[in-house]
């Protein structure tokens, strides 16, 4: 099979590469990034897990070149980077690929059926946590569960196989029929991780370990918990604060991905996390005010100073 990675960065990479690992002709496509495409080209990737590090030769690219050839395009770029990413590949995309998106948040799926139709987008979302440490290089620094449905008819066979590939990669996958409750359910997860793990420079665990974050993340989850009830999850509160704690304990040495952003000094996909959430609360007349401080505070950039 052939895949291509749109937005090879932490988690783009970190799929790219298992996916290479397991036999599939991935292509890593970064036109920002440069230097993470050199070291990729010439030295390879390396995915390092538990203090070891495993090299994999993969294809990478900064130009859309061979993206009509693939079967599957994974788009991993951030949420906002969204619009643009599929201007720029649309003159190239191949109307067979099937297009999957893992990204967080929701309010980007508008811009990839721009140019995808529904029955060809496959939307999911991953517990899987990893950080770009430098060029050509990705911490694999949580295992957690991946989950995916088609945007629009029912299983295939050709699904089936890229869910058979990605069960070989050791990216453990299950197919859904409910998108929009996968979707919810993530972000309750991501609510609560990424804006207080970017607001006190800290990587996941912090919210399981530290006893008074552990208090706000539970707020926070339970919060967004009531809108994303309007979306088909039926989690109960503690369920809902488990799976939080669940992910944080799993990914406990990850930087999550807002922090990772915020430390480089980059914009934040809080207006697709917590900012969606208030936004949805507004329209059901349910208050988020713990969301709205939350994506206020990242919005204003009052985090602790970090070197750029
Ligand atoms: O989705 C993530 C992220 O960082 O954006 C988690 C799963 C919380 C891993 O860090």
């Amino acid at each position: 099979m052939r895949i291509y990675i749109v937005g090879a960065g932490a988690l783009g990479s970190l799929f790219g590469g298992l996916l290479a690992r397991a036999g599939a002709h991935v292509c890593l496509y970064n036109p920002s990034n440069v230097e993470h495409i050199r070291v990729i080209q010439s030295a390879g990737l390396a995915i390092e897990r538990d203090g070891s590090s495993l090299k994999i030769t993969v294809e990478a690219t900064t130009t859309p070149d061979a993206l009509a050839e693939a079967d599957l395009v994974g788009i991993f770029v951030k949420a906002h980077q969204t619009a643009r990413a599929m201007e720029q590949i649309a003159p190239k995309l191949n109307p067979r690929s099937w297009v999957l998106s893992l990204q967080n948040g929701v309010g980007m799926e508008s811009e990839i059926l721009r140019f995808v139709s529904g029955e060809r987008f496959l939307r999911g979302v991953t517990a899987q946590g990893a950080t770009l440490v430098g060029p050509g290089r990705v911490r694999w620094a949580g295992v957690g569960l991946t989950r995916l449905g088609r945007w629009e008819g029912p299983i295939t066979s050709e699904i089936e196989a890229i869910l058979a590939l990605l069960r070989r990669a050791e990216i453990e996958t299950e197919y859904s029929g409910e998108i929009e409750r996968l979707l919810w359910e993530k972000i309750i997860i991501n609510c609560a991780i990424n804006p207080l793990t970017a607001l006190c420079d800290q990587p996941n665990g912090v919210i399981v370990h530290d006893a008074e974050l552990r208090e706000v993340a539970g707020a926070v989850a339970c919060e967004a918990l009531r809108v994303a009830r309007a979306h088909g999850v039926t989690l109960t509160d503690s369920e809902a604060v488990e799976r939080v704690e669940t992910v944080a304990c799993r990914t406990a040495q990850n930087i999550s991905s807002m922090l990772q952003d915020v430390r480089r000094g980059r914009p934040t996909e809080i207006d697709y996390i917590n900012g969606a959430v208030v936004r949805e609360g507004r329209r059901l007349q349910i208050p988020t005010p713990l969301n709205l401080l939350l994506t206020r505070l990242i919005a204003a950039g009052r985090m602790l100073e970090h070197p750029a």
